[in-house]
């Protein structure tokens, strides 16, 4: 499959990886929008939050942000997960971004 985020997760093109466990990795973002600015993803393939069939997926990605944050010394932080492109989705492997180093305004834009 064509995914630039499966290539990520397993190694076949560099990413600035940060943290990465038996089913997540987490790396810095491309163009990143706050000081700090990761993605976090699952290993497998799911293009959107819509297609996420297993629950367990969920608790995979979220107890690791906690770890990622408190590695980096972080203790406020933005999560935002687009799921689809009038919501901002580019890259259809589902991804949280993870933000933090600046205020944020709500709603969001
Ligand atoms: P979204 O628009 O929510 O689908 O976010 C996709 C993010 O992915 C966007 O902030 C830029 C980032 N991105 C796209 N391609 C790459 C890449 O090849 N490497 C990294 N590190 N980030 C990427």
């Amino acid at each position: 499959m064509d995914c630039i985020f499966c290539k990520i997760a397993n190694k076949e093109i560099p990413a600035d990886l940060i943290y990465e466990d038996e089913n997540v990795v987490a790396f810095n973002d491309l163009n990143p929008t706050a000081p700090v600015h990761l993605l976090v993803i699952p290993k497998k393939h799911y293009s959107s939050l819509n297609d996420i069939d297993e629950e367990k997926v969920f608790g995979q990605i979220f107890s690791a942000i906690p770890k990622i944050t408190k590695k980096l010394g972080i203790k406020e932080y933005r999560t935002v997960v687009n799921t689809g492109k009038s919501a901002g989705q580019s890259v259809f492997h589902i991804h949280v971004h993870v933000l933090s180093g600046r205020e944020f305004t709500w709603p969001a834009g």
